[in-house]
C-alpha cells in the first residue's frame, strides 16, 4: 500500500493548526458496513479526528468572528469546514459526528483507541478522562498502515465511589442509562449551575482534570444541548 498510503504527517499538521489531532484509525473488514469512500464505494479505512480539552475553542471563537451572519451549529460547521480542507488536500471524504443517519462514531473510536465507555455514555480516556471529543472522520479508498489500538487501562474499573454518579440533582445518570428527558428538565429550569459551567456529574470525576473544558465551553455545549 506504501505509495496510497495516506499523509499522516501532513495531516496531523493541517489539523493541529486548528487545535484537532488525529484519534487513530482502522481499516473496515469487509463483513463491516462502511460508509462510502471519496470514490464512491465503501471506504477501505478511517482515521478519526478529534480533540483532548479544549484545545480547537479560540480557533473555533476566531472563525466564527469572522463569519458575516449568524451560523447556526457554529461547531458542527467549524469542524465540517476544516476536516472538510483537510480531506479535499488528502484525498479523503470527510463526515461529521452531526450528519444523519448517525454515524457510529463512538464504536469506530473503541475500535480505534480501545476505549470503553464510562458509566455517563461518554468513552473514559486514560489522559484526558471525560474532556474529550470527536470532530470528524476521514475516510478512505486504501487501506492504511496503523498500529492497533493497544487496551489502555479503564479508569472506570478501578474507580470507587464513583462521584460521578452522585453529583447530578435528578440522578439522571443510573445503570438504566441516561434520563434525557429529566436532565433537559432540570437544566431549563433550576439548574443554573449546570447551564453556567456544565454537567456536575461529568465534572465529579477525578481524571483528567487538566483536559477539563473552561466553564464558557462547557456552557456553550449545555446551550447546545438544551435547545
Ligand atoms: C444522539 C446523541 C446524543 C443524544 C443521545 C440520545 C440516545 N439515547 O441515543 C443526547 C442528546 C442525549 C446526547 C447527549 C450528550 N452527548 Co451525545 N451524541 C449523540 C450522537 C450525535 C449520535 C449517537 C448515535 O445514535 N450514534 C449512532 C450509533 C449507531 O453509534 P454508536 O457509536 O453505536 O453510538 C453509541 C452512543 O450513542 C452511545 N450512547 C447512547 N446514548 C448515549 C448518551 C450519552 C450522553 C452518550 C455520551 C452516549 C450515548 O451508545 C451507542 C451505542 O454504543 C453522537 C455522535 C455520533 N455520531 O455517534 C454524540 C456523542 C455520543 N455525544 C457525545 C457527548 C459528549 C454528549 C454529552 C455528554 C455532551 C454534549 N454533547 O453536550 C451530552 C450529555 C448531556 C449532559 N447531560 O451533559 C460525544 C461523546 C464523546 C466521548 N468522549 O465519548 C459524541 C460521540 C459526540 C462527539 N462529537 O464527540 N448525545
Ligand atoms: S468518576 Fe469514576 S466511574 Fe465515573 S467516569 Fe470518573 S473514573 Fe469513571
Ligand atoms: S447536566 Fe445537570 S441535570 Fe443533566 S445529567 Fe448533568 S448534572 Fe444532571
Amino acid at each position: 500500500m506504501g505509495a496510497c498510503q495516506p499523509d499522516f504527517a501532513g495531516i496531523e499538521a493541517q489539523l493541529a493548526a486548528s487545535g484537532l489531532i488525529l484519534r487513530g484509525g482502522f481499516n473496515f473488514s469487509s463483513d463491516q458496513a462502511a460508509p462510502v469512500g471519496p470514490s464512491g464505494s465503501a471506504a477501505r479505512s478511517v482515521l478519526l479526528v478529534g480533540q483532548a480539552g479544549d484545545a480547537p475553542w479560540p480557533h473555533f471563537l476566531k472563525w466564527r468572528k469572522l463569519q458575516s451572519e449568524i451560523v447556526a451549529d457554529p461547531l458542527d460547521n467549524w469542524s465540517r469546514d476544516v476536516i472538510g480542507g483537510v480531506g479535499v488536500r488528502f484525498g479523503a471524504r470527510a463526515v461529521s459526528p452531526s450528519d444523519r443517519p448517525h454515524l457510529p462514531f463512538q464504536q469506530w473510536a473503541m475500535r480505534a483507541e480501545g476505549l470503553r465507555p464510562s458509566p455517563l455514555g461518554i468513552l473514559m480516556h486514560p489522559v484526558y478522562g471525560l474532556w474529550h471529543a470527536y470532530r470528524g472522520a476521514l475516510l478512505f479508498d486504501v487501506e492504511v498502515v496503523i498500529q492497533e489500538a493497544e487496551k489502555p487501562i479503564h479508569l472506570c474499573d478501578l474507580c470507587v465511589g464513583k462521584p460521578c454518579l452522585k453529583s447530578c440533582p435528578v440522578d439522571a445518570y443510573s445503570e438504566a442509562g441516561f434520563a434525557h428527558g429529566e436532565c433537559l428538565t432540570h437544566v431549563r429550569g433550576q439548574g443554573k449551575a449546570c447551564r453556567e459551567a456544565g454537567c456536575l456529574d461529568r465534572n465529579a470525576c477525578p481524571h483528567g482534570t487538566g483536559y477539563r473544558y473552561a466553564p464558557a465551553v462547557q456552557a456553550f455545549h449545555m446551550a447546545a444541548f438544551i435547545r
